[in-house]
């Protein structure tokens, strides 16, 4: 079959060049100029209509801009009309939000003060993204008091939570609280609890993983979504506050340091767990031990959940003995924010009995005595000046310490 049997503009142009061409070497050309047609179509009627519905929709109470101009969308109503094609808004949904459902979490998130509830869907990446947003704007579109965020890292229910309820009572709008327990653990805090509510989407945490600062940032990140949130305090289960909360407060906001400790120690436990594989970015004479426990202002929370660097360098070589969280934050820190840093900690511990677990405190444990020389017998510098008030919290306080410490926080720390 030849091609003159098809007399068509195309075609009888190139006749003369492929005039001995079979027909089916010129089918994968027609069929693309066919679907080419097909395709211009369906694109002309599909634009007819949009225009339609804009033209249908524009017959509404005229207003003073959009009666010009068809097209303009400087007006509110034809914002409003946009809005109603359904192409419209999922090019905006693909485009500005990854899931829907967390975008309108994190706004009520940072336009109140009091969040129901600080659950919400988003993985690890999308959190940490969200997190790391900075406002160029500074000042806030609301009333609003700097917040300090306390951060409680357990593996179950805060155990001396009363002492806290009462030390946080009366404070509401000055503090906010995260939990990140272990996703087994399936209790409930009551609905008048300062706790309630509070726990995060947590993952599984053991005790020297890595994991461990992977829940450090999931905090961190969480209270970052908060702006009015300015320090951020890591406690854990055991810890109990030295001071009352205004006394605590004060401390912490008008600190020119943060609190992450930082030394270099010799041997097994300090360089020894140092690998020589984090080399080059990281060198044996920079690495550092410290507390987990941190105290630290929003710019450097910032940086700890932004970094990706140095703590995918840990993810690969801080493995087993090595115990990242001692390490990762106290030689991040000091290589990069040694400044502002004041390389201690504000939890008081007690190693001086040895092995890899601090002291732990039982309820005869706690006296007044006991608590006056943690409260204020340490030697420490504080803005520059020597002070005597070194800590404001401590650990390990066990469960049945609690009676105790009600009866004496009254007199002893005044809350
Ligand atoms: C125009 O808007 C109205 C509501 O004001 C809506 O019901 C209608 O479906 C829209 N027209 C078109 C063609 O989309
Ligand atoms: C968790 O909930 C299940 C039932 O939903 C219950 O059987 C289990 O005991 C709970 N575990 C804890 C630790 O409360
Ligand atoms: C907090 O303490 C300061 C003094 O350090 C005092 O002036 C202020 O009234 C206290 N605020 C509250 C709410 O107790
Ligand atoms: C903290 O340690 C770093 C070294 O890692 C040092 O340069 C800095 O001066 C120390 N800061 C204070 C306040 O001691
Ligand atoms: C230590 O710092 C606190 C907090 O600023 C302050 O109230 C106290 O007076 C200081 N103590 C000494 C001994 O300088
Ligand atoms: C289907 C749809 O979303 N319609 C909305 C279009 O916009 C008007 C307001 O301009 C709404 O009232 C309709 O519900």
């Amino acid at each position: 079959m030849k091609i003159e049997k098809y007399p068509n503009p195309i075609t009888s142009l190139m006749k003369p060049i492929n005039s001995h061409f079979q027909f089916r070497n010129l089918l994968p050309y027609v069929i693309f100029f066919a679907s080419g047609l097909a395709f211009g179509i369906v694109v002309s009627v599909n634009l007819q209509n949009y225009s339609l519905s804009l033209q249908l929709n524009k017959s509404g109470p005229p207003t003073s801009s959009s009666s010009s101009s068809s097209t303009s969308l400087s007006s509110s109503s034809d914002d409003l009309q946009l809005a109603n094609n359904t192409v419209r808004i999922d090019g905006f949904k693909k485009d500005l939000t990854l899931k829907p459902a967390s975008v309108m979490h994190g706004l009520e998130k940072d336009l109140t003060l009091q969040p129901a509830s600080v659950m919400h869907n988003m993985e690890d990446e999308e959190l940490l993204w969200r997190a790391s947003m900075v406002p160029k704007i500074r000042e806030f579109p609301f009333k609003t008091a700097p917040k300090v965020a306390f951060m409680f890292l357990t593996k179950g229910p805060v155990s001396l939570a009363p002492l806290w309820e009462k030390f946080f009572k009366g404070y509401e709008g000055l503090f906010s609280i995260y939990i990140h327990s272990n996703p087994s653990y399936n209790g409930s805090e009551p609905e008048d609890s300062v706790f309630y509510g509070r726990r995060i989407p947590s993952k599984e945490v053991k005790w020297g993983n890595v994991n461990m600062v992977e829940a450090e940032r999931r905090l961190l990140a969480n209270a970052l979504l908060d702006h009015s949130n300015q320090r951020f305090v890591l406690l854990s289960e055991s810890c109990i506050p030295l001071f009352n909360f205004n006394f605590t407060y004060t401390y912490l906001m008008k600190s020119r340091k943060t609190f992450v400790e930082a030394y270099d120690l010799p041997g097994p436990v300090g360089r020894g767990r140092y690998h020589p594989k984090m080399g080059p970015l990281i060198k044996l004479d920079q690495w550092r031990k410290g507390s987990q426990w941190f105290q630290i202002d929003r710019k450097l929370a910032l940086e700890i959940i932004s970094d990706n660097l140095y703590f995918s360098n840990f993810q690969r070589y801080c493995k087993r003995q090595c115990y990242a969280d001692e390490h990762y934050i106290p030689t991040y820190v000091s290589m990069k924010f040694w400044k502002r840093n004041a390389n201690r900690t504000l939890t008081w511990v007690d190693w001086s009995r040895g092995g890899s677990h601090p002291a732990r405190f039982m309820r005869t444990d706690v006296t007044p005595e006991f608590l006056k020389k943690l409260r204020s017998e340490s030697s420490c510098e504080y803005n520059g000046m020597r002070n005597t008030t070194c800590f404001l919290f401590a650990r390990k306080f066990l469960p049945h310490s609690l009676q105790r410490l009600l009866l004496f926080a009254p007199k002893i720390m005044r809350f």
